[in-house]
């Protein structure tokens, strides 16, 4: 007999997925599930981010990291509440995991929670958060056929980042090529180019998630 060890598994993450959204729903918070591989940029965008939310929205951000505390003490240095959770070796974060996590961070909205996600684009698109909002950061250095590569994760994008575009120059990376594969599977989610170096595009970014909240929220 063949046991499906792997739906199971799923569908209990899946069911505190939407737990989580029901508690984000009452607490005001719009979150934003941040993916992408590692030193694509997630907390440098985070912190971005974070600067550019008005200050009448409350903020929070959750940490996910294998091991450290690195991105948690980039975050709390800035004066912004954030919980750091170590896998210890998991390569994603599961639903479980953030409903602790936000048993710790006591926020309330309005406002914004930002997960920063483990490094990784591949087994983060099997577990859901319960987030409003999944954004995919892809970075110059990476090259531009990362959609072709891994679809499952752009497919599944609310809001596509490119970032460390002040790289472009050195770099041989082509917009186009990089645009027509995301659009091979995604038609919908919003490609911003961003250099979180130099700010360019972060007020993009930000707006979109402002806008964004608006109808959510
Ligand atoms: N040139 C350039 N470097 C960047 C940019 N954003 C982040 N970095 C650098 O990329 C490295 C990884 O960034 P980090 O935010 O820690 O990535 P994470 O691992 O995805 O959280 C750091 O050395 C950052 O300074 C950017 O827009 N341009
Ligand atoms: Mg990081
Ligand atoms: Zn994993």
């Amino acid at each position: 007999m063949k046991i499906n060890v792997r739906k199971p598994i799923l569908s209990a993450n899946d069911e505190q997925a939407e737990r989580n959204k029901v508690r984000f729903k009452a607490s005001q918070l719009m979150v934003v599930n941040v993916m992408a591989s590692p030193g694509a940029g997630k907390t440098s965008l985070i912190m971005r981010l974070l600067e550019n939310i008005p200050l009448e929205f409350s903020r929070g951000v959750i940490e996910g990291d294998v091991a450290s505390s690195i991105d948690a003490d980039r975050i709390a240095a800035v004066g912004v509440p954030v919980t750091q959770i170590n896998t210890g070796g998991a390569c994603h974060l599961d639903a479980f995991m953030i409903d602790r996590a936000m048993d710790d961070l006591e926020l309330s909205g309005p406002g914004y929670l930002f997960i920063e996600n483990i490094g990784n684009l591949i087994c983060p698109t099997n577990f859901r958060l319960g987030e409003t909002a999944d954004m995919v950061v892809a970075s110059v250095p990476e090259g531009d056929d990362k959609p072709i590569k891994y679809p499952a994760i752009f497919a599944q994008a609310d809001m596509i980042i490119l970032n460390k575009i002040d790289l472009l120059p050195l770099i041989d990376f082509k917009l186009q090529a990089f645009t027509a594969a995301v659009r091979a599977v995604n038609e919908e989610a919003p490609i911003i180019n961003v250099s979180c170096t130099t700010g360019e595009g972060v007020d993009t970014a930000a707006r979109w998630l402002l806008q964004k909240n608006m109808g959510s929220v």
